[in-house]
């Protein structure tokens, strides 16, 4: 399996190990967040995930995805992969306009949430134009309104073993093979479970100021072809990280038992799970 996170080097560590302590008590901007959060009173206090937080905060010089102007949103933004999931749990939600859907946030946190659209909706919202760039070789800009992931991990509160955040989508992409139950091979095995698309992202993307969970695409509601009622905007990778119709959102300490261990569907067929542009 490849990994692809990228370690600094052991001189580099030493001096963001600095720069994380020069930091930890600072009042910087962005960072008030996190490290007012329960993740990052602990992690600016532990040498190696303050690293990694450094690093892209003041050391990567492109920090922030570039945000266009309301002249530069596209005309068409062309809805990819799943346009209309036939999954009929989603179709009950879409046919009352997702005013009985719920965002279960669980796993390694303090508090699960359930959080309706219109909770969504009362916490505090970012809207950014930002460019999509899809890995087929399409690209589209776009306007997206939605939470920040950082403060819905803050109001569930990260435990201290939590790395990884997984998104659990409503659509299903194929469905597993029948199990052993067909051994003859006869065809009349049930089918197998359906594989929902998942994605995952690591805690710096997860507390990212540009990581938001959309609900409106320029200025409206977002259709249901580009990931109603909520899709990730995670601005510094390509396309298929940007995990639509999100159900769930599962906070872990490994993507070992996610899909078959890569990290989203696509990693799973594939694709790099860093997808880094
Ligand atoms: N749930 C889900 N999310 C998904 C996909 C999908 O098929 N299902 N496709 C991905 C891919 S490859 C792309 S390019 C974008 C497309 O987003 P759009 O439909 O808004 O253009 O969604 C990504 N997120
Ligand atoms: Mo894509």
């Amino acid at each position: 399996m490849k990994r692809r996170l990228t370690i600094p080097s052991p001189n580099r560590r030493g001096f963001l190990a600095g720069m994380a302590g020069l930091f930890g008590t600072a009042s910087l901007g962005g960072c008030d967040k996190i490290a007012n959060s329960a993740w990052g009173t602990r992690t600016l206090k532990a040498g190696e995930d303050a690293n990694l937080y450094v690093q892209r905060l003041l050391l990567t010089p492109s920090s922030l995805a570039r945000e266009f102007a309301e002249t530069d949103i596209s005309k068409w933004f062309k809805p990819n992969g799943t346009i209309d999931p036939e999954d009929t749990p989603y179709k009950a939600l879409a046919a009352k306009n997702f005013s009985t859907y719920t965002l279960r946030v669980d796993g390694l946190v303090e508090n699960s949430l359930d959080l309706s659209l219109d909770e969504l909706r009362t916490l505090p919202a970012r809207t950014q134009i930002t460019r999509h760039d899809c890995v087929e070789g399409w690209s589209a800009i776009g306007k997206w309104t939605g939470v920040p992931l950082a403060e819905l991990l803050k109001k569930a509160s990260l435990k201290p073993q939590a790395r990884y955040i997984v998104f659990h989508c409503a659509d299903t992409m194929e469905y597993a093979p029948a199990d052993a139950a067909d051994a003859q091979g006869d065809g009349d095995a049930p089918a197998g479970k359906p594989i929902r698309y998942y994605e995952s992202i690591d805690l710096t993307d997860a507390f990212h100021p540009q990581t938001i969970l959309a609900y409106d695409m320029n200025g409206h509601p977002l259709p249901i072809s580009n990931g109603a009622p909520l899709r990730l905007r995670v601005e510094r990778q390509l396309g298929y990280k940007q995990a639509k119709y999100i159900m769930r959102i599962e906070v872990t300490d490994s993507l070992g038992h996610v899909g078959q261990g890569n990290g989203g569907y696509w990693e799973d067929n594939g694709y790099e799970w860093y997808a880094g542009i």
